[in-house]
Parts: C-alpha cells; sequence; structure tokens
C-alpha cells in the first residue's frame, strides 16, 4: 500500500495567484493580510505570490480561469454577505460553482478562500477574528495541494 499526503512546506519555484475581491473590502483585506503571512511563514518568497484584485467575488472564476496557465496555484478570497433581496444567493452560488469548476479539473489547486456569512460580525470573525482566517487556511491548503499533486 502507497500513502500520499501533502505537506505544509513551500515547493520552490512555484508561482501562485491570490485573486481578492475588494467587495467589503475591510474583510477580505483582512483575508489576504492572513494569506501573505501564512504563505511568507511557509516558506514562498514574495516574488513567488501576485495579488488580483477583482470588483467582487463574482468576477473572480473568470479572472481565475485565465489566469490558470501562468501559475501553479491560485488562491481566490472573498467576502460574500446576505444581504436583504436574493442576490447574496446568486453571487455566492456562482463563485462557488465557478470556483469548483476549475478546482475539479485537477490541473492545478485552485482554493476556495471565499466567505459566504449571514452577516458582517460572521464574516470579521473568520477573517482575523474569534474564528481564525480563512485566508490564512487557505494558504496552508494551497501548499499542502501543491505539494500533494507533485507527487501525483
Ligand atoms: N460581491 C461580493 O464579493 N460580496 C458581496 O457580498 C456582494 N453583494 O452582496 O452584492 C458582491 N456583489 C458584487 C458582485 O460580486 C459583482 O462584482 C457585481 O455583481 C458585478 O458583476
Amino acid at each position: 500500500m502507497s500513502t500520499y499526503e501533502g505537506q505544509w512546506v513551500a515547493v520552490s519555484q512555484t508561482r501562485i495567484a491570490i485573486i481578492v475581491g475588494r467587495f467589503n473590502q475591510e474583510i477580505t483585506g483582512s483575508l489576504l493580510t492572513g494569506a501573505l503571512e501564512t504563505l511568507t511563514r511557509l516558506g514562498v518568497s514574495q516574488e513567488a505570490i501576485d495579488v488580483i484584485w477583482v470588483p467582487g467575488a463574482f468576477e473572480i472564476p473568470g479572472t481565475a480561469r485565465r489566469l490558470m496557465p501562468r501559475y501553479d496555484a491560485l488562491i481566490t478570497l472573498g467576502a460574500v454577505i446576505r444581504g436583504e433581496t436574493p442576490h447574496f444567493d446568486y453571487v455566492a452560488g456562482a463563485v462557488a460553482t465557478g470556483v469548483a469548476e476549475l478546482a475539479r479539473l485537477g490541473e492545478k489547486p485552485v482554493i476556495f478562500g471565499v466567505l459566504t456569512c449571514n452577516t458582517t460580525e460572521e464574516a470579521a470573525a473568520r477573517a482575523g477574528g474569534k474564528a481564525g482566517n480563512k485566508g490564512s487556511d487557505a494558504a496552508i491548503t494551497a501548499i499542502e495541494m501543491l505539494s500533494l499533486y507533485q507527487k501525483l
């Protein structure tokens, strides 16, 4: 029996794109800070990372698709927060489906770090508050999946 598992150690010569939505920027900026701090802690150099800002979460999948050939891993960050209309459901559904479509191609790690929350408080708790930082979690997942894909 063989067992494969990725490690939380950066592989050299890899390029990582972080695609981040500007909508709810006070939240997404904190997700980005968490992701960058964690990538640095795991040994990724600043030169290996590009940050691409898009207007909102809806723009993330198309941008990720466009960038995919040029990077070894993509981290998507956004914050979709429920409002009074069904708009939330369309934006959250579209970004989740779009990112999942790219991820399931299995070509490169495509990491879903988009918060979908009922309130700003819920989102803040997950962007460096008491529930951690999902941007940081997304960065760890990217490194683990890069390492795993190299082995498979
Ligand atoms: N975009 C977000 O990233 N988060 C939201 O909560 C949000 N809401 O609630 O409207 C949002 N809307 C903008 C959307 O992502 C697109 O930028 C816009 O529809 C233009 O395509």
